[in-house]
């Protein structure tokens, strides 16, 4: 694919934060920063408005101590079979569970997923995040 170069104006205030960003990511140069910016936001905003399949992995921590939560994690993923396709646990410590979890579906019904399991009594963190082939990205 042929590349092209163009210039871009920005307060010295952005820039100073993007040249930070590019030192502690360890970027070899502004370009390739840019670059990976630019795909992160179109790959959120390809997810949001497909209407097809979309990936999302949903990272949780809970305290299995929680009454019950264990079980009712596990009686989504029964009703979800489809949707939910696949469960990485890791015992983080004495009282702490992490989960990752990749669900597939339409972007509501992902979402609404995890909202379910996000939002349940005894999880602490819940973070979703939208993941694509990027069919349009390269
Ligand atoms: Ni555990």
């Amino acid at each position: 694919m042929k590349t092209s170069r163009f210039g871009v104006s920005m307060d010295e205030d952005l820039l100073e934060k993007l040249d930070t960003h590019v030192r502690r990511k360890r970027y070899p140069n502004r370009s390739e920063a840019i670059r990976d910016l630019v795909r992160g936001a179109l790959v959120e905003e390809e997810w949001g408005s497909s209407r097809g399949e979309v990936i999302g992995v949903l990272v949780i921590v809970y305290d299995h101590r929680q009454r019950e939560l264990s079980s009712r994690l596990l009686n989504k993923e029964h009703v979800h079979t489809d949707r939910i396709i696949t469960t990485l646990h890791l015992h983080l410590d004495h009282d702490n569970c992490l989960e990752t979890k990749v669900i597939r579906g339409t972007p509501g019904e992902v979402r609404r997923i995890s909202d379910e399991l996000m939002t349940m009594k005894g999880v602490k963190f819940g973070r979703l995040i939208p993941a694509t082939a990027g069919k349009r990205l390269r």
